[in-house]
């Protein structure tokens, strides 16, 4: 089973988006692993968006995310990956599907409400940069078999 890291981002908590984007990933089927309401350091920010270091909108990213609370998670299923960042949709709210939680509910690339993985190792990486070991459950609902063939 594939496992994602998603961040509900401080515009989506400040909206009053947490039950209606978690709902989305709970109705598609995937399993909750791991889940905080937190304060984000600057240096776990600066880290978690380091691959955009040298790009002009940086520092303003940070300033973000670093604003007011976020709720970071962790969510498993088959190909959850992938297919959370269709949920997710497009980076840029303008140009994201309908149906998509950027595209129904965002208006703005700075502004884009969640934050999720894109590939198995960049998953990985960031799942370990924001949870411990002992901060993920590892369980079945009892659903597997209805989800799953
Ligand atoms: P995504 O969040 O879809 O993976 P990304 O990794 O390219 O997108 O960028 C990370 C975040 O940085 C994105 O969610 C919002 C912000 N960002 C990206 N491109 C931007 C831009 N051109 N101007 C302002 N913020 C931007
Ligand atoms: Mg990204």
């Amino acid at each position: 089973m594939e496992r994602t890291f998603l961040m509900i981002k401080p515009d989506g908590v400040q909206r009053g988006l947490i039950s209606e984007i978690i709902g989305r990933f709970e109705k598609k089927g995937f399993t909750l692993v791991g889940m905080k309401f937190m304060a984000v350091p600057r240096e776990l920010a600066e880290k978690h968006y380091g691959v955009h270091r040298e790009r002009p909108f940086f520092a303003g990213l940070v300033d973000f995310i670093t604003s007011s609370p976020v709720v970071a998670m962790v969510w498993e299923g088959e190909d959850v990956i992938a297919s959370a960042r269709k949920i997710i949709g497009a980076t840029k709210p303008q140009e994201a599907d309908p149906g998509t939680i950027r595209g129904d509910l965002g208006l703005t690339v700075g502004r884009n409400i969640i934050h999720g993985s894109d590939a198995p190792d960049t998953a990985e990486a960031e799942i370990a940069l924001w949870f411990t070991a002992a901060e993920l459950v590892s369980w079945k609902t009892s659903a597997t078999s209805w989800l799953y063939e």
